[in-house]
């Protein structure tokens, strides 16, 4: 049983949640481009805080030892041609049977470590639980990414009428229903996207603060046309989800 941690928030749900999700319902998934260096540590992260219950999906497009690797620790690899972030996410939230979903990176920048607080924050009836690498300050990340990452938080944030705080952010968990019901239509703006069109119709969205670490590897991200590209994502969802 999880024991909530405060009790002044209201919990969506919880009356209706008669059993709670164990690690036996989650699958943790990633898109993996060349990540030798990292994936190692992160699925061993996985295997440790879950106790090896959690299934593990890799959308994977390498060159290089990586999809060996995942598959030693016993992942399941879906092989897909490199063609961006969200192209290989959107795969892999749609793999999984299980009833919760937990997108990360494969580069040891996200907590593992703090994967059971998502699982509580899911058995306490939100709906998406979405890391907040800002909260604690996220020194670990370039100066140019946080700034970045601030002001698209910042823009979502007007667009909506909704404060939030992170919004390209890849730890997150979902419930499965939730990720099943909703087209995703962006690239490099998935993660944008994934949090934006659930809280936009009115799902129970909540964001929890997260450490970051460093990245192990070369970043697969261009920060000026990603930036760009993430821009647009956020203010063509937006409208969209305004208007729909
Ligand atoms: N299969 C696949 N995975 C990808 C592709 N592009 C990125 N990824 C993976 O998606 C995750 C996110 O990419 P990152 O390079 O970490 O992007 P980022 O987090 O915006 O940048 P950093 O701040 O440098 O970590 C990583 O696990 C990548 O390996 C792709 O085209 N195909
Ligand atoms: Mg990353």
């Amino acid at each position: 049983m999880s024991q909530p941690r405060d009790s002044g928030d209201a919990e969506p749900n919880e009356a209706e949640q008669s059993n709670e999700y164990t690690f036996e319902d989650v699958s943790v998934v990633m898109g993996t481009y060349n990540e030798e260096q990292a994936i190692g540590k992160v699925l061993t992260d996985v295997e440790d805080v879950t106790d090896g219950k959690a299934e593990v999906v890799c959308v994977d497009g390498s060159s290089d030892r990586t999809p060996e690797i995942a598959r030693e620790h016993g992942a399941r690899v879906i092989e897909q041609e490199p063609q961006g972030y969200g192209v290989a996410v959107r795969e892999a939230i749609l793999a999984p049977d299980r009833p919760v979903v937990v997108t990360t990176d494969c580069d040891d920048t996200y907590p593992m470590e703090q994967l059971p607080e998502f699982l509580d924050l899911i058995n306490r009836g939100y709906d998406v639980v979405s890391g907040d690498r800002l909260y604690h300050g996220a020194e670990a990340m370039p100066d140019f990414n946080r700034l970045g990452n601030r002001a698209f938080a910042l823009l979502a944030s007007v667009l909506m009428g909704t404060r939030v705080h992170d919004t390209t952010t890849g730890m997150r968990a979902y419930r499965r229903d939730v990720v099943e019901s909703i087209r995703w239509t962006e690239n490099t703006g998935l993660s944008a996207e994934l949090l934006i069109r659930p809280l936009m119709r009115g799902y129970d969205v909540r964001e929890h603060p997260i450490e970051y670490r460093e990245r192990a590897g070369e970043t697969k991200l261009d920060p000026i046309e990603g930036g760009a590209a993430i821009t647009k994502s956020i203010v063509k969802v937006c409208l969209e989800e305004q208007f729909r």
